[in-house]
């Protein structure tokens, strides 16, 4: 499917993201669990350049723990720092300070020698709806930024205090201006990067039962409780699946037709409420081409 999103408030985010980061010391990146490859966003490569970085697998409670785990393998290995994270629990909060000490460590030992404090800055990237936000609730452990489970909820750029030697600038998601790889833009909009307004549900719930079809059968059989029966009668095709999960749902019109339209939709809250099971849409040795 062609999707295509990037509003003008995105341009003016990055734009001034390349100007904020001239007084940052470090950024943290967040990526979604459920779509590493899809949360690297090309656009930030441009600004990043030669800051440390900390990638926060947020949202490691969707998926299961080998999978993202091996994603951690695969970023270490190329030399990347990084810490497993469920932005809405504070278990994690340990771990990422102390990768953020470890990262700023040269300017903490510079200020230490003239016996004083250094307070580490730090930007907080992501494309939308990652848990930027949430992950700095933790952090700081109040709500000092907005967060909701959609994109576009942080508008401004924002500095929290974390503790008296870290500060961190929450900023609003931005996306590439075009993305190159149909399966990725397909992905962020599965997870709740793109404004739903602009997507066609449909064609986005028929890409999800293909993939799962493919890779998660069994769970998706399982939670829309179909059978062995109903695949031989109907077939197994995305399709045929939707039009099964349509019947068991009871996902029907007046004259008993399929309704297509809300069977989509709720096929779509199912995976971004992680009811199927905890999937994963790109896995550590998959590769996508650019
Ligand atoms: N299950 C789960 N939900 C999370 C996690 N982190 C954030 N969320 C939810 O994801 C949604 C988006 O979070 P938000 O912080 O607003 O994302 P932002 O757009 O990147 O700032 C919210 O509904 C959060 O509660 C996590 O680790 N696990
Ligand atoms: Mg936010």
């Amino acid at each position: 499917m062609n999707i295509q999103w990037f509003p003008g408030h995105m341009t003016k985010t990055l734009r001034q993201m390349k100007e904020d980061i001239k007084c940052v010391d470090c950024i943290v990146y967040i990526l979604d669990s459920r779509a590493v490859a899809a949360s690297f966003n090309p656009e930030f490569l441009s600004f990043v350049k030669d800051k440390p970085v900390l990638y926060i697998l947020n949202k490691a409670d969707m998926v299961e723990r080998e999978d993202i785990d091996a994603w951690k393998t695969r970023l270490e290995n190329e030399g990347k720092s990084v810490v497993i994270s469920q932005g809405n629990s504070k278990k994690d909060v340990a771990e990422i300070i102390e990768k953020l000490k470890i990262l700023n460590k040269s300017k903490i030992e510079k200020f230490k020698n003239k016996g004083v404090n250094a307070t580490v800055r730090g930007m907080v990237i992501g494309i939308p709806n990652s848990g930027k936000s949430t992950v700095i609730n933790s952090l700081c452990g109040g709500k000092k930024t907005k967060t909701g489970n959609k994109a576009g909820v942080t508008r401004g750029r924002q500095w929290v205090r974390i503790s008296e030697n870290l500060d961190l600038m929450d900023t609003p998601g931005t996306l590439s201006p075009r993305f190159e790889n149909k399966t990725l833009a397909c992905h962020t909009a599965l997870i709740g990067s793109i404004n739903d307004v602009i997507l066609d549900s449909e064609e986005l719930a028929f890409e999800l039962v293909a993939f799962l079809s493919e890779r998660y059968l069994q769970k998706f059989c399982q939670y829309y409780k179909i059978t062995k029966e109903q695949i031989f009668e109907h077939g197994q095709t995305p399709a045929d699946l939707i039009k099964i999960a349509c019947i068991n749902r009871n996902c029907l019109k007046k004259g008993g037709e399929c309704d297509y339209e809300r069977i989509s939709k709720a096929l779509i809250d199912d995976f971004r409420n992680c009811r199927i099971g905890k999937l994963m849409l790109e896995k550590a040795d998959d590769v996508f081409d650019s």
